[in-house]
């Protein structure tokens, strides 16, 4: 998929497809993963639609910052009490499919390290 494109996650963001939704502010939305790879996988993404990690700016700093302690609040939320593992894939050899920069949370079980 173009970097510069409009992704699935915007169409989301804006209600356009169905997502199942657990957390919204006004700088971020969280929802599970449609392909979860645990029995707990959602992905928290700004609404600025930044389209990868490296693609960040000084000034997304907060939202950064944000976004991170978004996913301290929906893994709370969702009882991970036992842990979880947070994920960022950027670009192409990070494995990164779509184009809106997204933090995967996965927990539920055990996780195997180091990943593939
Ligand atoms: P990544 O490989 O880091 O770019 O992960 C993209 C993730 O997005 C992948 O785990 C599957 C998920 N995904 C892709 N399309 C949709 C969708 O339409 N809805 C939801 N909920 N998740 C999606």
């Amino acid at each position: 998929m173009s970097e510069n494109t409009e992704t699935i996650f915007s169409k989301i963001i804006r209600r356009e497809i169905p997502a199942n939704i657990v957390y919204e502010d006004d700088l971020a939305l969280a929802f599970k993963d449609v392909n979860p790879q645990a029995p707990v996988h959602i992905l928290v993404i700004p609404k600025k639609p930044v389209a990868k990690l490296s693609d960040a700016e000084s000034g997304d700093h907060a939202l950064l910052g944000h976004l991170l302690l978004t996913v301290k609040r929906v893994a709370e939320q969702v009882g991970l009490e036992n842990g979880y593992r947070v994920v960022i894939n950027n670009g192409n050899d990070g494995g990164q499919t779509v184009y809106h920069l997204h933090i995967h949370i996965l927990g539920g079980r055990p996780l195997a390290w180091p990943p593939g």
